[in-house]
Parts: C-alpha cells; structure tokens; sequence
C-alpha cells in the first residue's frame, strides 16, 4: 500500500457557523462542503486555544498549547521569539521519514530565524510570519497601529523575502499549496503540508470579483463570505489537484479554523475602533479570546477515502491536538517515543465509542475543562478584555451547547 500523504488546511478566525455546511445562510463553500461529504464532519471539533499561536502550536505538534511551549500570542517583529524548536512538529516527525514537508500561509510561530518553519522541520515554505498582513501589499501595519514600530514587509519563501505587491494572498497560499505538492509527486516522495490560510482574519480584504459574489449581503457578511469564497475555491482547486495526480484517496486532509470568530475592535488598521461582526460562532456563546465554546468550537473535517467512512457527521468529541497522532497513525507510524495529548481518533470517527477523556485549555486568566457531557469554565470571558461573566461556569453540553445555563450556581 502506498504510504498515505498528509495535509492540514487551516483557515484563521473562522466561526464554527460560517460554513454552509454548518449551516450559514448567507457564505457558500461548496468545495469545503464536497470534502466534508468525501468523509467526516465533526460537531464537536475543538482548537487547542482561542487565538492564534497557541492553536498552532497544539496543531502541529498534537499538545496542549502550553505543552508546546506558546501561551500566548507571538509578536510579529523580526526578532520576535517563537515555538522552542526542540518541540517536535509533524513536519519534523514526517520529514524524519522521507517525507516531502511544506508550509503555505501564515506561520505566527516565532518571527526570528531560529524559529522559522524550516527550524521545525518544513523543507519548503511560503509565506508570512506575523499574526496579520495587508492582504496586497503583504506588509504588516498592525503593530504599528499597536506599538508606534514601523511597517513590516512579511512574505517570503524558503528564507527569502518576496515582493508580489497587489497578488490576493489567498491565492498565492492556495498557488504554492499546488506547486509544492506537484513537486512532492513529481519526486516520488509522500508529502505533508499545512495549508494556513489567513483568511478570514482581519484586516478585511477582498477582491471585487469575489465581493460581486455577494452584492445582496450588508457589508460585514459580504466581506466575510468573499474572504471564504476565495478560500473554498482554493481549496476546490488544491482536491482537484489530488484527484487529477491520483493522490486523493491515499490523502489525509483535516480541515479546520484556528479559533472562533473575532470581535475585535481594531479589524480596520486604520485607527478606526468598531467592532466587527461579520463572523458567526453559530449561537455558541463568546468569540475569538474567549474560552466559552464561540472561541474554541470550531468547523473540523476529516477526509481520507482510503481509511474513513464518507458522508458521516460525528459528535465525537475531538479536536486540532488530536490530528498529529491521527496523522501518524494514517501513515502507520508509530507515536511512541512522543508526548502527546491528543490521540489518534481514526477510530472515534469511524463510530467507534472511544474511552472518555479530559481536554483542557488556558488563555491568560481563563481556564477550562471539557469531561464528557460537562464543561467548567473558570473566569470566562464572552470578548478580549471584558471582564469574567462568573468566576465558576458548568454546562451541561448535551442539554445546553450554547452554555447559557449555569449547573455551579
Ligand atoms: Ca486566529
């Protein structure tokens, strides 16, 4: 049998409710909704963290955040500090096996040389390294906004800065995505790549012929579905590829969103402060910041025709910490001699009732526990820098996914 290919997708900010096959009524995904009917489609996928770098950080290693070495956000300054490149990555633990590894998109793991994706393990890269960039000019304003530091020009590829001033950055991540796997075929080695789009993180940035998709929406939702749109046709376009290159069915694909929907304030990098709400948490409570299900509740798809059912919709209660070990475990390799939190959930995906379990997350003063039907959330906040709505939550998550009921009062 052939050995099986690996490709995390990742998208950025993007709500659990804002795929059509979870039900928006207003952003169309038809390819992101083909790959979830050519496998699983997971009710209950969960990212390790509620914002960026340490959701990363538990996706490619298969830990919780802080078992990866990132609890926070990273800054995005050149000489900025990252993931601990002693900590095992999947491109490490693949490429160690005659793998071809790539990267496509957003790192936000560490902007200094030593913590680039080539120190953890990624052959090729393209590429930015920050949190956000303009998506045409690929420069990145937002800590100038923030901090008074000057713009900083981010994308690069293999270590090289490049300059392709006015190319929509969705497409250039879904181009290299393709080339890069084109190459891993054409040499005859089995890949991984992380696909990591940025998209739909602010700032809000479409094409018009994305837009024109959606002229009847209200600005807010039009932008986001554009955002998408240019996403879901990028991803069309990458499953295309497998299918033409024979590919597909040997490939495990997980795809996912780093944390829930923001609601930040600053989405514009021009000094304007309103909120935006163009996203949906599909009426789970809290958004991106927020340890409530909003933040951290997210779409999750899993396809690999060679090992998975198709068309299935699964409550297992799974998440990004587990697609390492599930990876691994596609490709029949041993996760021995790894520490890990996650676990492979091929079996739980396939319908199998899996042994329970306890998944934890932090985020500044907010802690959270998930066991079975019930979740604790200690110091919850519904949006970055509101304070707690209690100090002791419980729900019931069965009765109650929205977490309006407090079972500790
Ligand atoms: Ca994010």
């Amino acid at each position: 049998m052939r050995p099986a290919n690996v490709l995390f997708i990742l998208t950025d900010d993007q709500g659990y409710g804002d795929l059509s096959c979870m039900g928006s009524d207003v952003i169309r995904t038809p390819h992101i909704d083909a790959l979830a009917q050519s496998g699983v489609r997971c009710t209950q996928w969960y990212s390790g963290s509620a914002v960026c770098s340490p959701s990363r950080a538990s996706l490619l290693t298969g830990r919780f955040p802080g078992n990866a070495g990132v609890r926070s956000i990273l800054s995005g300054h050149r000489t900025a500090s990252g993931m601990p490149p002693e900590v095992p990555t999947l491109a490490r633990m693949l490429g160690e096996q005659g793998y071809a590894t790539f990267l496509s998109g957003k790192w936000h793991l560490g902007a200094r040389r030593a913590c680039w994706p080539s120190a953890h393990g990624f052959q090729r890269w393209f590429g930015f390294l920050a949190g956000c960039v303009d998506y045409f000019s690929h420069i990145y304003y937002w800590e100038m906004n923030h901090n008074g530091s000057n713009p900083i020009h981010d994308l690069w590829e293999d270590g090289r800065e490049q300059w392709l001033e006015g190319r929509y950055l969705t497409e250039l991540i879904s181009e290299r995505a393709i080339g890069y796997l084109q190459d891993a075929h054409a040499a005859g080695r089995p890949f991984f790549g992380y696909v990591a789009y940025n998209a739909p993180h602010y700032p809000m940035h479409a094409p018009e012929r994305y837009r024109q998709r959606f002229a009847h929406l209200p600005w807010d939702r039009q932008l986001m579905a554009a955002m998408l749109a240019a996403v879901d046709d990028g991803v069309g376009a990458i499953c295309s590829e497998l299918e033409r290159l024979g590919l597909r069915e040997d490939t495990l694909i997980v795809f996912t969103s780093d944390n829930g929907p923001s609601r930040e304030s600053r989405n514009w990098l021009d000094g304007t402060l309103d909120p935006y709400y163009g996203g949906s948490t599909g009426g789970l409570r809290g958004h991106k910041f927020s340890l409530f299900d909003g933040g951290i509740r997210v779409p999750g798809i899993v396809s690999y025709p060679r090992g998975l059912p198709r068309a299935l919709v699964s409550d297992a209660v799974v998440g990004s910490f587990d697609a390492v070990p599930t990876a691994l475990a596609a490709c029949g390799l041993p996760s021995a001699g790894y520490e890990f939190d996650g676990r492979d959930v091929l079996p739980d995906l396939s319908g199998a009732s899996a042994p329970a379990r306890d998944l934890f997350w932090e985020l500044g003063g907010q802690t959270a526990i998930r066991r079975d039907r019930w979740k604790l959330v200690l110091n919850g906040q519904r949006v970055e820098n509101e304070p707690p709505t209690e100090s002791v939550f419980l729900a019931d998550m069965w009765d109650d996914p929205s977490e309006r009921l407090n079972r500790a009062s």
